[in-house]
């Protein structure tokens, strides 16, 4: 989170200096702008050529679930993605497989993206309900009326260990009343290897990625935007499951239009309408292992609407949302002997489920004095499903009803306060989720970690969560300490547990288990961030993380990370750069066998990278030469599906052009 705002002011004060001054309005048309200009990176301290997945876990309140080495699940305080929003610039997209092998990061490439806001617990609420947080991709979005008219990169590089080839490329065009910018990618990967130099078998994939964006200048006050992503992954093999992907599509467009105001309370209204669609297309028929085959589609359409105002007058700011949209999401099973032709078996695994929300989010903040500022906030959701094959949904739970409405409020207070060198913040939150399209109306979704069919229920309760936060910081000239806690007690916690009745349908499975509530569960999450400047170009940086999660009888959470410690040095020599970093987890004690977990060994990886900088003409060159897991490690973290081991050593190489 740091790591970003830090980022967020550097774009700016980058871009700041590009600005030249007009009179007022346009000056805030462009500062307003600036905001989500495309001058941050997005890159670690490592590599400078990440994928979304490698940039969003340099932040030290995200982990993952990895099913292999392409889309990983992003986890927000060590909850899984049901319990966050995760939005591309507000707008809500769903993914369209029941085995989670497309969290929406997997449908972004980091040519098109500027930042990632996230944003912990009710903090988040601006988006739609959440227990977690929120995870915003904020697209690239270049200014009007830059001084340099025509801007663009272009990233290729290679990785040895699976032999990734990437190439990235962006442009943009920035005129007085028109802008234009477009970015096109492709990835392709083999197989990696392991520790051992073993090759993990159906870790593949290819990916290919382009967008598309215009605005136009209507008034000095006011413009409109349309944009488009489209992405396509082919052959991804995910080696923790029973099967691949052989394609999955996007789609992702959005028009807005934004008004600013030169008097009164309201500063800008920016509107805009989205549609999306998805289709994932799984193939078993890769696992020579598998004796009956299932084909299992997914489709997943979204429309909405996002609507945002923001507010300010003296000390007191506000930002209010409107959000509303309407998702179908489908999948089916479809099961084959050998004998393609002998279809045995058909089922929704989701019934063509439709979710309306609708909902209303504001932020409020007023400053007390120089030093110390109170935020207030909160939202009211309606939550509304509707299930068109629900004779699936009776089979387990007879009666059940077709249609649901929920309401979902939240609310979260913090205090913040500077004294000198020191900050502090206080903070507590409320709110409810509904439950996820799986957890209300799967049917049979075979889960590989704890080899179980899942049944969702149409009559969960709303899951409810209350949090309390708290940070403290010290930063001077050389050193800079941040610590940060919060605290999640979760009313109906949703989980799966052992069904006495139902056969499981999948061979490889072991029975079937129900979505049910837990009384409560708990989570606590700690980190500290240190860095210090120990010379004027020699910096350290180390990050220590802990948390611990809960159910009601005591026992443990599934996939909460163990105690995990990152540690880097970068030292800078005028057009030369070296860091090297060291990062591993201790061993998991609190693991959960009730869910599949086995005690995960600790484990230390060391990576190292160097990098140069010049100018050819007038184009600003970057090369990059690094190794990840230097020493060849042979591990698998507590979260890896299936313990699947983590890539061995990987050599990578990069080169970056910026015009
Ligand atoms: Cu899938």
């Amino acid at each position: 989170m740091k790591y970003i705002i830090i980022l967020l002011f550097l774009g700016m004060s980058v871009t700041a200096q590009n600005t030249h001054a007009h009179h007022d309005s346009i000056k805030n048309l462009e500062e307003v702008q600036v905001k989500n200009a495309a001058k941050k990176k997005i890159e670690t301290e490592m590599k400078m050529a990440v994928s979304v997945d490698e940039f969003l876990s340099s932040s030290d309140n995200i982990s993952f679930i990895k099913r292999g080495a392409y889309a990983w699940e992003p986890l927000l305080n060590n909850m899984s993605s049901e319990r966050s929003t995760l939005t591309i610039d507000g707008m809500h997209i769903f993914g369209a497989c029941t085995d989670k092998m497309d969290p929406v990061t997997s449908y972004v490439e980091s040519n098109n993206l500027s930042t990632i806001d996230i944003k912990s617990g009710q903090q988040g609420s601006l988006h739609g309900a959440t227990v977690a947080g929120s995870i915003d991709l904020k697209r690239k979005s270049t200014p009007f009326g830059l001084e340099k008219k025509w801007n663009g990169a272009y990233q290729s590089g290679f990785e040895f260990n699976n032999k990734q080839f990437f190439n990235l490329g962006n442009v943009a065009y920035s005129g007085e009343k028109f802008v234009a910018e477009g970015s096109i990618s492709y990835r392709k990967a083999d197989d990696y290897y392991d520790g051992n130099n073993n090759e993990v078998k159906h870790s593949q994939y290819k990916k290919f990625n382009t967008s598309l964006g215009f605005a136009y200048k209507t008034t000095d006050l006011s413009s409109v935007r349309v944009d488009a992503i489209f992405d396509m992954a082919k052959d991804v093999g995910y080696p923790a499951l029973p099967m691949d992907l052989s394609l999955s599509r996007a789609l992702i467009t959005s028009a807005s239009y934004k008004q600013l105001f030169e008097e009164g309370v309201v500063k800008v209204v920016d509107t805009k309408v989205y549609f999306n669609a998805i289709e994932h297309y799984m193939d078993d028929t890769t696992r020579p292992e598998n004796l009956v085959h299932m084909d299992m589609p997914g489709w997943s359409t979204t429309y909405g609407l996002v609507s945002k105002a923001n507010l300010k007058k003296n000390r007191y700011s506000s930002e209010i949302q409107l959000n509303a949209y309407d998702n179908l999401s489908i999948a089916e099973m479809r099961m084959y002997p050998q004998d393609r032709s002998k279809r045995t078996m058909f089922a929704y695994s989701w019934p063509w489920v439709t979710t309306r929300y609708g909902g209303l989010s504001m932020n409020n903040s007023w400053d007390l004095s120089e030093k110390s500022q109170i935020n207030l906030g909160g939202s009211l959701g309606v939550n509304y499903n509707y299930s068109k094959y629900v004779e699936f949904n009776w089979i387990f739970h007879p009666g059940a009803p077709q249609e649901k409405t929920r309401f979902l409020p939240s609310l979260h207070a913090g205090y913040n306060l500077d004294i000198d060198h020191f900050n502090f913040s206080v903070g507590t939150g409320y709110g409810h989720r509904a439950p996820s399209v799986s957890e209300g109306y799967g049917y049979y979704i075979y889960n590989s970690f704890d080899r179980y069919d899942y049944i969702g229920n149409p009559d969960l309760k709303n899951e409810i969560s209350y949090e309390g936060n708290a940070s403290a910081g010290f930063k001077n000239e050389k050193l800079s300490i941040q610590g940060k806690i919060n605290y999640f007690y979760i009313e109906n916690y949703i989980i799966g547990r052992v069904l006495s009745m139902g056969s499981p349908m999948n061979y490889q499975s072991v029975g079937v288990k129900g979505y049910t509530s837990l009384d409560y569960a708990t989570l606590l999450n700690m980190s500290m961030n240190v860095s210090y400047d120990i010379l004027p170009h020699l910096h350290w940086k180390g990050v220590l993380t802990y948390a611990r999660g809960m159910d009601d009888q005591g026992g443990n959470l599934p996939f909460i990370r163990p105690l995990s410690y990152q540690t880097s040095l970068h030292f800078m020599h005028k057009n030369f750069g070296i860091q090297t970093s060291v990062n591993g987890d201790f061993q998991q004690i609190n693991y959960s066998p009730e869910y599949g977990e086995d005690l995960t060994s600790a484990y230390t990886i060391w990576n190292i990278s160097a990098d140069y900088n010049f100018k050819i003409n007038k184009v600003r060159t970057v090369v990059q030469v690094g190794a990840e897991n230097l020493l060849n490690e042979y591990y698998s973290t507590y979260a890896d599906w299936g313990n699947i081991p983590r890539m061995g050593r990987n050599i990578f190489t990069s080169l970056k052009f910026n015009f």
